[in-house]
């Protein structure tokens, strides 16, 4: 290749890329203090540290997505693209360090210049643009996709405010406070790229031209720029893209009206574009309807299909190959806007015949749904629909005729037709996005065995008659151990490498590696390393809540955790009865008899949704209930309960190395897959659990007598239900255990129990999420769990065949299903 200009040599050396011996590390991030953020090394605190050290390993992560990015370009490989309106990704840095290999060396270094790694990390403001499981599973994903060198990016919003930060009001209530997570300073993970912009309408009209064909004009015209993160693969110099983008004005503001004195409406419009990418909605399972959320959908759709559009171009190849040469994940119905954008591009600007810009569209995308709780399946007025996007609107009916063919196959079955809709009839009429998202789809998939299955029987029964079950698939959920293992839980995988005579990256790149542990379940010195892990782990934890809550925690008794966000489907009310029932029974006994009981601590965190009145009372009565039992002189040594505040991807990577046994507890059919349930079990967690999600399948792995399952299963459900309405037993009848724990609780044993009224009706009345139908055997199940625990040895052993039976759960595997199963996409890598 020619040099544009200058004498080759000295571009050669300049071009030779970053030492990374220690010596030019600190180099590097004393030159990052001094220059970039203008600061004297002699003041320097943990912060700065943390943010020239970023800047440091930011600059190597550059050079490597520069020369994937370009490599990518060359080559013109097949591309994936994960649209998800949500990435959880927690911490950078640390991450970053592993993945590059660099974290001895960063180590070392900034231990030089008087400083302690650990700390440095602990600087760092988690990026928690994601509510739960849907949004940590893009940012696993990423990080597989990029570690096994597939030419994937992510799609998604930049918004200006994460999840918001949890609370706990002194009556024991959630308060919510703003998470301004780039008000840190300039966050050193994202490069701004003022040149890549794009130009999204809203509202105007849409005119019919002849044929299919429309203009869409008018309205509201506002700015997507791209903000782009590095995604470094492990061990492999492939760093994929996160392109986040950042609603602005088309103008700054209105110099009219400016001029005029007008100052308010002069930046009117300016700060309505910018509202659209200023918050994450705090909802989750749970769609509302608003306007500015259908805004964040189209505008990020529009934005990722024009920038998908124009590299398709650039490649200079016929339309025709679009399907050839990228691929659209959706990751579940929110992205799903997209299928009429695309067409809208195809029949509007390249003209293509409608029949046609079908068959390419359903080519590109792929669909994935992550929940069958009704209240989460996304709908929209029609009404609202046409006047913000009447071009998509007259799409979106267009689709809906020409899907009229149904009528053909089933005919006669209006009930059937009126199913598969895509428009549910009422006032007002209402599109359904998960139908949209089935019909322009290759394919659907749910995310773990017994989900799909439902997803097949259930929500997408009728599609499956019409389309052929083919069309219907699973893909199993997975967890990154570069994040959930080697990070979260460093000792237990430098243990894991000796034992199995093995660098960390051989089993961090092939999981099923851990199977090899299996050979040292009965070596008593194994063993003895194994437990000591576990109990450093509990320290660690230990002194995170004693420093954090000033709060001393006894960490020679089982850890019992239970993390998620807070939902009636996920039964933390069933736990916490659980607890309160514990407790009273341990009351109950005489002062010799609570000698033999093996001490406990119980886990909570979590976030309930601002609006959801019943998920933020059971925080309030775990909380009010942890005050009386902890300070309860009689039982406080042997049963002791914590709520923590502010749940992250970072407290999760402290809490889930450290527990013994961890809560999975939905209602049977109700839990899609569940994620953490396979990082606590990866870190020697064994899980008490119902028959649901991604249980079932770790179950199949370990074996079912290293699981603790109670309850009944998703074909009892309906019926129970069923029951509960029309033949309901009183409580006291039904299960007197459960009876008892909700008089004391109304009794004001925990404080006002008035309040909690609300709370206790939910399973008095309907008992909709059947927890008297599940309270014996959970209690019976968390019984064996103790007597279980009382043989250590036992225990050990379990723990240690739990995660050697980790391997399916990898994200790797789960993304080498998206690849080749969907995605048609190949490994491909920079020199
Ligand atoms: C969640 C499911 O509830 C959880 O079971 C699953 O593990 C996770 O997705 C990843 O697949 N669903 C959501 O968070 C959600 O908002 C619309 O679904």
């Amino acid at each position: 290749e020619k040099w544009p200009k200058g004498d080759e040599k000295v571009w050669r050396t300049a071009l030779r890329g970053l030492d990374t011996d220690v010596p030019s590390i600190t180099k590097s991030v004393v030159n990052h203090v001094q220059t970039s953020l203008a600061r004297q090394a002699y003041n320097l605190d943990n912060l700065g540290a943390y943010q020239a050290a970023a800047l440091s390993v930011r600059d190597n992560l550059i050079l490597n997505w520069n020369d994937t990015q370009m490599h990518y370009t060359r080559k013109a490989p097949k591309r994936a693209y994960y649209l998800s309106l949500e990435f959880l990704m927690g911490r950078t840095l640390d991450n970053a360090l592993l993945n590059l290999g660099l974290k001895d060396k960063y180590q070392e270094g900034v231990h030089q210049l008087g400083f302690n790694l650990e700390d440095i990390l602990e600087q760092e403001r988690d990026a928690a643009l994601g509510n739960g499981g849907l949004g940590r599973l893009a940012a696993c994903y990423l990080d597989s996709s990029a570690s096994q060198e597939l030419p994937v990016w992510g799609y998604g919003l930049r918004y200006k405010y994460g999840i918001f930060q949890q609370l706990i009001g002194p009556d024991g209530s959630q308060l919510e406070a703003p998470d301004p997570w780039l008000q840190q300073g300039d966050n050193p993970w994202e490069l701004p790229r003022l040149d890549v912009t794009y130009e999204v309408r809203f509202y105007g009209h849409a005119e019919r031209l002849d044929g299919m064909k429309a203009i869409w004009s008018g309205g509201q015209e506002v700015v997507a720029m791209a903000y782009d993160t590095m995604i470094p693969g492990y061990d492999t110099k492939s760093t994929n893209n996160l392109r986040l983008w950042e609603s602005k004005p088309k103008r700054g503001f209105d110099l009219q009206s400016f001029n005029a004195g007008d100052y308010e409406r002069a930046v009117e419009s300016s700060n309505s574009a910018e509202a659209i990418t200023s918050v994450l909605y705090p909802n989750d399972h749970t769609t509302f309807g608003k306007e500015l959320r259908l805004k964040q959908q189209y505008f990020w759709t529009a934005a990722s299909l024009a920038d998908i559009m124009r590299r398709f171009k650039n490649l200079g190849k016929p339309i025709t190959e679009f399907p050839d040469y990228v691929a659209i994940q959706l990751n579940d119905t929110h992205p799903t806007l997209a299928i009429p954008e695309l067409m809208r591009i195809f029949i509007d600007e390249e003209d293509v015949p409608w029949d046609a810009a079908w068959q390419l569209v359903t080519n590109t995308f792929f669909f994935t749904n992550h929940t069958v709780l009704p209240e989460a399946l996304e709908k929209w007025p029609v009404p609202l629909m046409q006047s913000l996007l009447p071009r998509h609107m007259q799409i979106i009916f267009d689709i809906h005729y020409l899907h009229v063919a149904v009528e053909k196959k089933f005919p006669g079955d209006r009930d059937k037709f009126a199913r598969m809709s895509l428009i549910e009839e009422g006032y007002p009429q209402q599109v359904r996005m998960a139908n949209l998202a089935c019909i322009g789809s290759r394919k659907v998939n749910g995310v773990a065995e017994l989900h799909s299955e439902l997803v097949r029987t259930t929500i997408m029964k009728d599609f499956v008659d019409y389309y052929g079950i083919s069309k219907f698939a699973n893909v199993t959920n997975g967890i990154t151990p570069r994040r959930w293992l080697d990070q979260c839980n460093p000792g237990l995988s430098k243990l894991i490498s000796e034992t199995l005579k093995l660098p960390k990256a051989a089993f961090l790149k092939d999981l099923f590696k851990l199977e090899g542990l299996l050979k040292f379940v009965d070596d008593p010195i194994f063993q003895k390393k194994w437990a000591a892990i576990k109990q450093s782990n509990k320290e660690r934890l230990a002194h995170y809540v004693e420093t954090t809550l000033g709060l001393k925690i006894n960490t020679h008794a089982m850890f019992d955790v239970q993390i998620k966000r807070l939902h009636e489907y996920k039964r933390q009310t069933l736990n916490i009865m659980g607890v309160i029932h514990r407790y009273l029974t341990l009351k109950d006994m005489t002062p010799e008899q609570r000698k033999t009981v093996n001490p406990k601590v119980v886990f909570f965190a979590g976030k309930a949704a601002p609006g959801y009145y019943i998920a933020k009372l059971t925080i309030r009565l775990i909380v009010n209930a942890a005050r009386i039992i902890n300070s309860d002189p009689e039982t406080k040594d042997i049963l002791q309960l914590y709520f923590l505040p502010d749940y992250s991807v970072s407290l999760a990577e402290v809490l889930i190395p450290a527990s013994d046994i961890s809560q999975h507890i939905s209602t049977a059919g109700t839990e899609a897959s569940g994620t953490s349930n396979m990082k606590f079990c990866l870190n020697g967690g064994l899980l008490v659990g119902t028959v649901d999600g991604a249980n079932i399948e770790i179950a199949e792995e370990v074996g079912e007598n290293n699981v603790f399952f109670f309850g009944h299963l998703t074909p009892a459900v309906e019926d129970l239900r069923y029951q509960h309405m029309y033949h309901a037993v009183p409580i006291e009848q039904k299960c007197p255990p459960l009876a008892r724990v909700l008089n004391e609780v109304s009794a004001g044993r925990f404080g006002d129990g008035s309040v909690y009224e609300p709370l206790l009706n939910t399973i008095r009345q309907h008992d909709y999420y059947l927890l008297t139908e599940d309270f014996d055997s959970y209690i019976q199940a968390l019984q064996l769990v103790d007597e279980a625990y009382q043989d250590r040895t036992e225990w050990i052993k379990k723990s240690i065949r739990t995660s050697a039976k980790m391997g399916k759960f990898s994200s790797d595997r789960a993304i080498q299903d998206y690849a080749q199963e969907y995605w048609n996409i190949e490994s491909t890598k920079p020199e």
